[in-house]
């Protein structure tokens, strides 16, 4: 997968990217990155991108010119139309779905705003797709855009370990996960539950069972609407109503 992302700030996609694990995948030559600058697309003397909306309002709008220029200098190097994802407040909310869906792709470009927005007229020309990650107002479409890259890079093949990968199946599930415990036996009082240490496998996987339908009722109830739910899991939070 090769990322490209137009922005006004680079340094922080590339300081997001290039840690952790994504960051070991782009070595291991699994991912790749791309920054470009859209100020280096000005077509203005004092290098400015931006400039005042017309009608009036507050901020400023970022122009359609250097915003297609930086476009069409990733775009020159594809041999197909890439799919151009543009940060958005307005976009559709992301989930797994939709990193699913993206990472069966070759090449990503993501536009990332900051000022009141993009020029209409370049949007209507470039993106195929307009994504938000949640409600709630955000400084521009860095963090995103960083948000849904490494979403999409962890369901590459070879970026995680296969251990780390079996995980998937739990959220397909739709069900959070079920608690965890390591040593000691016994934390400022505080004791492991018992059944974890039993070593009856068949016991302690009930167990997780059971806690995955309990956390998702009581926190995320809108996630049983869609859950795979067998009817062992019915009866069980039938009989568990107050738990
Ligand atoms: C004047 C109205 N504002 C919208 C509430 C304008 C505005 C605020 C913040 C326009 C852009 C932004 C910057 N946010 C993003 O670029 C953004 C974003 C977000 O703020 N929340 C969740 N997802 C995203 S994707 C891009």
């Amino acid at each position: 997968m090769k990322f490209h992302v137009l922005t006004l700030f680079p340094d922080m996609i590339r300081d997001g990217f290039q840690t952790s694990i994504t960051g070991r995948a782009v070595e291991k030559g699994l991912l790749s990155l791309e920054t470009v600058n859209i100020r280096d697309f000005s077509v203005n003397k004092h290098n400015r991108v931006d400039d005042y909306p017309y009608g009036g309002g507050a901020g400023m709008v970022m122009q359609a010119e250097p915003v297609c220029r930086a476009y069409e200098s990733v775009a020159a190097r594809l041999s197909a139309a890439p799919r151009v994802l543009y940060m958005s407040p307005q976009g559709k909310v992301f989930d797994q779905r939709m990193a699913e869906e993206l990472a069966k792709e070759q090449e990503l470009v993501f536009l990332c705003g900051h000022y009141e927005g993009i020029d209409e007229r370049v949007l209507e020309e470039i993106v195929t797709d307009e994504v938000s990650i949640g409600d709630y107002v955000l400084t521009g479409g860095e963090l995103p855009a960083l948000v849904i890259m490494d979403a999409v890079s962890r369901l590459l093949d070879g970026v995680l370990h296969n251990e780390e990968s079996a995980e998937f199946d739990s959220f397909h599930d739709n069900l959070l996960e079920y608690p965890q415990y390591s040593r000691p036996e016994e934390w400022r009082g505080k004791k492991v539950p018992a059944i974890l240490l039993s070593g009856h496998h068949a016991n302690v996987e009930r167990w997780r069972r059971e806690q995955s339908l309990l956390r998702t009722r009581n926190r995320r109830p809108d996630l049983l609407e869609t859950a795979n739910l067998t009817e062992e899991d019915k009866k069980f939070l039938a009989k568990a109503e107050d738990l």
